[in-house]
């Protein structure tokens, strides 16, 4: 090993292509590795960057700062892993193709990556239903759909045969479901809420449904069809998580600007409360008669 590979990224010496006796021969090289890493140092930096912001808030008013914040974070560790060659499995890969750079017997599949999106996914729907003042009821059954489809990609990743291919179909169901809320009753939705909800929603909504239909198209070119080299594969899912997470978040973020979570029906309460609303500081979204909407917090009973 020369003196420039020494002090260059070893991650791929530490952690080899061998678990368990098992090893992958088509795999991320050092450039993969070197991305992984990359986009890592985004979410941390995107993490301060939301939490920051949150403190610029009064406490009443961070959920969506702190939900933005622990889904980057999340992603940071699961970045982490994968740049350190950590979080895989070798499966067998199924087809086999005869490009050099997708050729083998074991592919490496991640699995940490869906570890984090089945935390994260969730966290992505409840900052989009949650400002759009969606049913509690109506969250929590997006949400379970949502986990159906991250653990029925995980399990046909990990499957060898084509049966791998009915679990796809399973999660593209549920995708379905998912950009028909979105699309459809949530937009609505917001947009009852006020004109600025109603603007935030469908910017974020609609980054989002394009953005999540592009993600089975991954999976079926990487985990799937085996198509497209593990390093290209970073680059794809990692374009995709840069723009769901930290962009999707900033944006978000931004559209909450001028919206109080109490006009959504999210009142908070805080132990200084009282002194906000004798000193009139704007903090508590009641007291300073922010409900321009017209409809008068009215939603305060959905969620
Ligand atoms: C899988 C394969 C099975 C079919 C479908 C999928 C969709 C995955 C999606 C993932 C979204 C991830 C995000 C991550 C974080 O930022 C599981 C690939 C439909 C939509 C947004």
């Amino acid at each position: 090993m020369s003196t420039l590979d020494k002090r260059g990224n070893g991650a791929l010496q530490a952690n080899p292509f061998t678990v368990n006796g098992a090893s992958a021969d088509i795999h991320i090289t050092t450039h993969g590795s070197d991305w992984y890493w990359a986009v890592c140092a985004v979410m941390i930096c995107a993490t301060f960057a939301f939490m920051g912001l949150a403190h610029t808030k009064p406490r009443q008013q961070r959920i969506f700062h702190y939900i933005t914040a622990s889904i980057t974070l999340v992603a940071s560790v699961a970045y982490f892993s994968m740049g350190s060659n950590l979080g895989w499995t070798p499966i067998g890969a199924n087809p086999q193709r005869s490009n050099p750079l997708v050729r083998g017997m074991y592919r490496e599949i991640f699995y940490v990556r869906y570890i984090d999106w089945v935390i994260t996914t969730p966290l992505l729907l409840m900052d989009l239903l949650l400002t759009a003042a969606m049913p509690w009821p109506t969250i929590l059954y997006v949400i379970l759909i949502d986990e159906v489809m991250i653990i029925t990609g995980l399990v046909g990743a990990l499957v060898y045969s084509n049966y791998k291919w009915a679990y796809f179909v399973f999660g593209c169901m549920a995708l379905f479901y998912i950009v028909y809320v979105l699309a459809w009753e949530a937009r609505k939705h917001a947009n009852a809420m006020g004109k600025d909800v109603g603007k935030a929603f469908l910017i974020c909504g609609s980054l989002t449904t394009f953005l999540w239909m592009l993600y089975p198209i991954a999976w079926g070119l990487c985990e799937g069809g085996n198509v497209i080299s593990t390093d290209s594969e970073a680059v794809f899912y990692g374009i995709l998580d840069l723009l769901a997470k930290p962009v999707f978040g900033a944006l978000l973020i931004w559209g909450h600007k001028g919206i109080d979570p109490a006009r959504l029906g999210l009142h908070v309460h805080d132990y200084d409360e009282k002194d906000q609303a004798i000193h009139g500081n704007g903090h508590n979204g009641v007291a300073n008669g922010e409900h321009t909407n017209g409809t008068n917090g009215a939603p305060a009973t959905t969620v």
